[in-house]
Order: structure tokens, then sequence, then C-alpha cells
């Protein structure tokens, strides 16, 4: 089943056919006890909704936070290390990658997060700006993963390169986030053949495309979940970003303009445009 947030409230999806959520709170919705034993009895109900096709996707959050793991593929690591090689920052890497503790980071809230078919931005004071297409867990306020998404954790690639420190600013700005377009309603882990795949055009050609399965992500979903609710409590739970496997080449950064599509087969496709704008014009 996959549950769509839409400005005509909330819709579940199954076998191609949509059915209205009769809750439309979404922070109530993430909460319930067995979403998707609830989201079964909505659509065991037969009551097919009509307006589904006429509704604007939104970004599947409400009030939940966005973390996000980084250096959990191999690729990462390898193009963190030689982005930050200059700095000294390298070997942080290297230990993050094999160390038990995952590396783990805020990356916003609903409000720095952009839905299907909208913006995404690179920043001005940005010269080396990349997405990173990352399989994106729902987890409930009890710690349970309940749903899988698509999520883009655009980055600076040069301000992360400076200095480790710059992390925050690399990671979390105005529509540095992407998520959508809806959610694989799920607590079974995703088979290791799950690929992942984004593809940027500009005017309307491929300049990247580039796939990873899971089999390379490192560590397990839910051990990440773990560590983020170890000291942590998410009254409304929260989305974890699972990292990058995808990495573009050095002589790639985004441009105002350019589009990118990520897909993962079993949840869908995000499709994002890029803007440099400010968020009032963007
Ligand atoms: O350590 C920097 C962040 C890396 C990241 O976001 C990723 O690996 O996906
Ligand atoms: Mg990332």
């Amino acid at each position: 089943m996959k549950l769509y947030r839409t400005s005509n409230g909330n819709y579940v999806e199954d076998g191609g056919k949509h059915f209205r959520v009769p809750e439309s709170n979404w922070d109530v919705l993430v909460a319930q006890e067995e979403l998707d034993k609830y989201l079964r009895s909505v659509v065991d109900t037969g009551e097919t909704a009509s307006n589904f096709a006429s509704a604007h996707l939104e970004a599947p959050i409400g009030s939940q936070e966005v973390w996000a793991a980084g250096v959990t593929y191999f690729r990462s690591r390898s193009a963190r290390m030689a982005e930050s090689k200059d700095a000294g920052g390298g070997d942080f890497y290297d230990r993050v990658y094999t160390a038990e503790r995952p590396e783990l980071f805020f990356k916003g809230s609903a409000s720095r997060v952009a839905g299907p078919g909208s913006n995404v931005r690179i920043r001005a004071d940005a010269t080396w700006s990349v997405p990173e297409p990352e399989l994106t867990l729902l987890i409930n306020p009890r710690g349970q993963i309940i749903g899988y998404t698509v999520g883009n954790d655009m980055s600076s690639r040069d301000i992360e390169g400076e200095n480790p420190l710059y992390l925050p600013q690399a990671k979390v700005y105005d529509r540095s986030c992407a998520l959508g377009p809806c959610i694989l309603v799920s607590s079974d882990p995703l088979p290791s053949t799950t690929p992942i795949r984004i593809e940027i055009l500009r005017s309307g050609s491929s300049v990247f495309s580039g796939a990873t399965t899971l089999a390379e992500l490192k560590r397990k979903p839910a051990d990440l979940a773990a560590y983020l609710f170890r000291e942590n409590t998410f009254a409304y739970g929260a989305f974890l970003m699972t990292g990058t496997g995808i990495v573009p080449p050095d002589d790639f950064t985004l441009a105002p303009g350019d589009k990118i599509r990520i897909t993962i087969d079993p949840i869908g496709t995000l499709e994002n445009d890029v803007v440099q704008a400010r968020l009032a014009q963007a």
C-alpha cells in the first residue's frame, strides 16, 4: 500500500486504486498503533476515491523531523575523503565508515522540505552542489520503521569539503531536502536488490545518471533507526535518510533549471526542479 499526502487530504493506493483516508491529520496517522492495519481497513471498505487525480501531491511530512545518515556507502566514503583532503578531514570519513556508531545529522523540519514536483534549492554561496538520492525511512514515535519514501539530501560539496564543521551549512538550508512522492507502507525490510536510480536533466537532455542497490548500503536501516532513537524521543515520529551511494563526477555541479529524477522502484519517482532564488521567490 502507498500513502499519499495531497492538497485534498490523505489517500491510500492499493492495486492501482485510490481510497480516501478518513484521518486527515498526518501526525495522528503516522502515530497510529498499526498504520498498515488501519490503512488496510480503509481499503477494505471498497469505496474508491474519484478525486485523487486532481489532487496536488505534497511532501509526505507533518511535524516529523528529518534526520540523515552519512557515509553509509563506500562511494560516499571515497567522495567525502577526496573533497576534504586539503582540509585534513579525510580520516574522519574513513573512520566513521567502519565505526560501530553511524554518522547521523539533523537535516531539517517540514519547512525545509520540498514535495514532489516542486523546487529544491542550491545555495548562492556554494560552487559545487549535488543531489543525494537516498532511501528514507519513516519511523513512528515508538521507533518502529513503518514505511519508506524517496529522499534527496541536497548538498554543497565545496562547503562540506572546506571543513567538516561546516556540514550543517552544507546540508541544512531552505529547500535542501525533498521527500516523496508517497510512503510505501511496510515494516518489512526492502530486498537488497532494491535499485536506487537518479537522472539529472538539463534543457531536456540527460547530464548525469547513476544507479546503486541496497546491497551497497553498509548498515541495516533498523540499526540506523535504533541509533537515532537511543537518546531522542520523537512525539510525531521521524524521517531518516539512509545515505547516498551515488555521487556524480567531481566536475559536475547542479545549475538552476536542472530537473532531478530519483526512482526507487517499489516506492516511485521523486522529481524536482533546481532553483537558486531565495525562498520567497522560489
Ligand atoms: O558526512 C557527510 C554527509 C554524507 C552524506 O550525506 C551521505 O553519505 O549521504
Ligand atoms: Mg546524504
